[in-house]
């Protein structure tokens, strides 16, 4: 195994990576071989802190044993079962396990393989329960400005960001978009949620009133949009929504890819606004990172809609070949485990003021414009160098890396979501190096 580790090819044309700029990259590339609770091992030997839990994901740090060894296990007692029309264990055991985390009611799982997919579903979903019902006129899907719900057709429809719809043509029709609640004006430096703001869920009440009621289906949002920079909602603005949605029928879905399996302290953000959605989306975290699997849960109310009609048929035409996965679920049973072991659902609300005090010193360092934080998730977002966007930002991220600290970077914004492992030591190097590194920055 270890004999692998320094084996780095020396033609890195074929692989065409993901959200990356090739060219730069293969120029002078940035290559991960080996990992260890809250730290890399780049390829020339460095240690790299790992600020951002990989991609939001490696919740409980990497390479832990439990995980490591149920994949092992599982892989050698039974790697495959055909996910339609045949069941195994463990996937059912990990829905069950599932729903006894999940906020009251959503007792129902489907599995997917990635947080795209579960978006997917849930809307798929979402759109079949109304006319499960009857109620087929409700076709419309409304998302948010800002909203990253993954890359595909209906994720980037229902999505918010122009760069990633803007290139692809006609997406789903019928679908409308509140406006974000990012307000630097009004809300910088704010310290949990910001107090401005929740006055803009009532735009839904404007498009519900410019559409009417009876052609919306469903309402997707990020409880605390991550991808975009870490948009902490309004206080009061998620409780609007959840009132505006059930006053006029319409589901209201959480897509908690990022903020599931203990971001913000608690297991789902549900639990920490104290909303309940009708359906999660969730994934990364579910298992780790380790292997790819994502997760929809859904209410009784709506799983009971489609289970009609004779027994022999297939209630839902949807599914993946991968739903379930024996490995995915093994590595999903064991993650949550180790989450239940180690308290790592709640570690979040306990680390959550150090890790805020420590973000908020860096308020006053140059080019710093806001800071922010939720959980264990904060954003340090920078004034752009005029004319040149994203480009401080990302100079930012490589001098980090460097210097043996991984941080992510969105437009202008640094986003950092250290595994939930983290100790303040781990947070001190952090924001020590990240402080150091804004100071040297042009
Ligand atoms: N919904 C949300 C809210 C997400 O954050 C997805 C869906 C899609 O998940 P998949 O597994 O298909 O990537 C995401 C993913 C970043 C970053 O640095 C964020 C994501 C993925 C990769 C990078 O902000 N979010
Ligand atoms: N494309 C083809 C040709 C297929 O046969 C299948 C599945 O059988 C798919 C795509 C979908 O693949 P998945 O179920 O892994 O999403």
């Amino acid at each position: 195994m270890s004999n692998r580790l320094n084996v780095v090819p020396n033609d890195l044309s074929a692989f065409w990576m993901p959200f990356t700029a090739n060219r730069q990259f293969k120029k002078a590339p940035r290559m991960f071989v080996g990992a260890k609770d809250m730290h890399y091992t780049t390829a020339d030997g460095r240690q790299v802190l790992d600020g951002t839990a990989g991609l939001w994901c490696v919740n409980a740090g990497h390479c832990r044993p439990k995980i490591t060894e149920a994949i092992q296990q599982q892989a050698a007692e039974l790697d495959y079962a055909p996910a339609f029309q045949m069941g195994h264990p463990t996937a059912f055991e990990l829905a069950n396990r599932l729903v006894d985390l999940a906020p009251k009611g959503l007792n129902h799982v489907l599995f997917t393989n990635s947080g795209s997919e579960s978006v997917e579903t849930a809307l798929k979903v979402a759109l079949a329960y109304h006319r499960a019902k009857g109620d087929g006129s409700r076709f419309r899907l409304i998302g948010r400005e800002r909203g990253y719900h993954g890359v595909n057709f209906g994720g980037i429809s229902v999505g918010g960001i122009v760069s990633n719809r803007k290139m692809f043509g006609t997406l789903l029709t019928g679908v409308d978009h509140m406006p974000h609640t990012h307000n630097l004006s009004k809300n910088a430096f704010t310290r949990g949620e910001p107090e401005h703001g929740a006055d803009l869920a009532d735009e839904l009440e404007r498009i519900v009133t410019l559409h009417d009621a009876s052609t919306i289906a469903a309402v997707i949002v990020e409880p605390v949009a991550g991808s975009t920079g870490v948009l902490i909602p309004p206080k009061g603005y998620l409780q609007r929504l959840r009132e505006i949605t059930r006053k006029h029928g319409i589901l209201l879905i959480f897509d908690e890819v990022i903020t599931g399996f203990g971001r913000l302290g608690t297991p789902f953000a549900a639990d920490y606004f104290g909303v309940i959605p009708d359906i999660i989306t969730t994934a990364k975290g579910l298992t780790n990172g380790v292997i790819p699997m994502g997760a929809v849960l859904v209410t009784s109310e709506i799983h009971d809609a489609f289970m009609q009609g004779p027994e022999h048929m297939i209630e839902f035409m949807h599914g993946y070949t991968y739903s379930g996965n024996p490995m995915a679920s093994a590595a999903g049973l064991a993650t949550l485990e180790t989450y239940k072991e180690e308290g790592l659902l709640t570690r979040g609300a306990e680390m959550g003021k150090y890790w805020e005090d420590a973000l908020h010193s860096l308020k006053g360092v140059q080019h710093v414009i806001d800071v922010r934080n939720i959980g264990l998730v904060g954003a340090v977002e920078l004034e752009p160098i005029a004319g040149q966007p994203t480009k401080r930002a990302f100079s930012a991220f490589v001098k980090a890396y460097e210097a043996g600290i991984l941080i992510r970077t969105t437009g202008d914004i640094i986003a950092m979501s250290p595994p939930l492992i983290v100790e303040k030591s781990h947070i001190d190097t952090l924001i020590g190096k990240l402080t150091e590194i804004l100071r040297t920055l042009d």
